[in-house]
């Protein structure tokens, strides 16, 4: 039995269905319709033309002063997307490598005879007969290891970010810029053990990944710690220091040489050699190919005591990649004497 509610409610449709069929209108109309796809681009290097990269660098027998091993890599966007490209350095592990050398008092093997009297300290008797040793491993030559890196054919100045070795750069995220589609980027890399590299490191090994990756141009975030390496030719390629490379002057600046002798240091930031002339009250001296991030210093002062300050007074560019600083020496007042 139907109630009486739903009744006319049943009734109520049916009746607005017969009032909208009462009257029918034509419209014009047109529709466009396209098929749609849905798909995400991508994020995709390859290097040397191998993608997954499968290669290893292998670098033995280095020698201080000696040999320049080199890790050159080309690097291309595959993508279908621009990338930020980043690289890394983790030094994995450092030890003393080769195994030649038995100590005679704990059996344990050293690369040589030399690094092992460095590193064992050995006291012997009489007879020569080794009585003691003090062990102490110096191993760390990654740290002995100068780094440099080019892009493209531009060295960069590293030396700008206080990179100067492997142990440096190592576990630094570093920036080397944004690769379109399909367009390369020549990494080329040196490694050297330092001329400072004393028979310690005989022998003596690290082992290390080199990393790149590459991320979305919009993404600040996953790499947000990373050296940022600045490509552009700085306007003025050359710094001057005082002291140890403590302090940066600049024109204006006074350096109080009055402890008789007092180091300054050229310090070319720039891409290129570069000469400079520097001239302080007739004193002259020049360098001629002052190369990129290889400071160079001299002594300044005055044993008679005239000079006790000093005027940074300028530092200009002669042109050609030739810079020319001049020292004036001054009095209490700034004035020159
Ligand atoms: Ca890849
Ligand atoms: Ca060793
Ligand atoms: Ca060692």
């Amino acid at each position: 039995m139907i109630s009486k509610k739903a009744l006319f409610s049943v009734l109520l449709i049916g009746l607005i269905g017969v009032a909208a069929g009462a009257g029918t209108f034509a419209y014009f109309s047109d529709t466009e319709q396209a098929d749609g796809m849905f798909q995400a681009g991508t994020i995709d290097i390859a290097i040397n033309d191998q993608n997954p990269w499968m290669e290893s660098f292998e670098m033995i027998d280095m020698k201080p002063c000696k040999t320049t091993e080199e890790a050159n890599v080309e690097l291309t966007n595959v993508g279908t997307n621009p990338a930020l490209i980043y690289k890394h350095i983790d030094v994995t592990d450092y030890n003393t490598g080769l195994e030649r050398f038995e100590c005679p008092v704990t059996n344990e093997m050293f690369s040589s005879e030399p690094e092992w009297t460095i590193e064992a300290n050995p006291q012997f008797d009489e007879e020569g007969n080794v009585t003691n040793v003090d062990i102490n491993r110096i191993d760390d030559i990654h740290n002995q290891t100068e780094y440099t890196l080019t892009i493209d054919g531009q060295q960069i100045p590293l030396c700008l970010f206080d990179i100067e070795t492997v142990g440096d750069v190592d576990c630094n995220w570093m920036f080397l810029g944004v690769l379109e589609p399909g367009d390369s980027m020549m990494v080329n890399q040196t490694y050297k053990l330092s001329a400072d590299a004393g028979n310690e490191y005989q022998g003596d090994q690290f082992n290390f990944t080199m990393t790149f990756k590459a991320l979305q141009t919009n993404d600040e975030t996953t790499l947000e710690d990373h050296v940022v390496v600045d490509l552009t030719e700085p306007e003025v390629p050359l710094k001057l220091y005082d002291t140890d490379k403590e302090t940066e002057l600049e024109v204006g600046d006074i350096v109080d040489v009055d402890e008789f002798w007092d180091r300054m240091w050229l310090h070319n930031v720039g891409f290129e050699p570069i000469k400079v002339n520097v001239y302080a009250n007739g004193w002259s001296s020049t360098w001629d190919n002052l190369e990129p991030c290889k400071p160079v210093g001299w002594a300044l002062g005055d044993d008679q005591g005239v000079w006790e300050l000093i005027l940074v007074e300028e530092i200009i560019s002669n042109g050609n990649g030739e810079w020319q600083v001049t020292l004036t020496p001054v009095d209490d007042n700034g004035q020159p004497v």
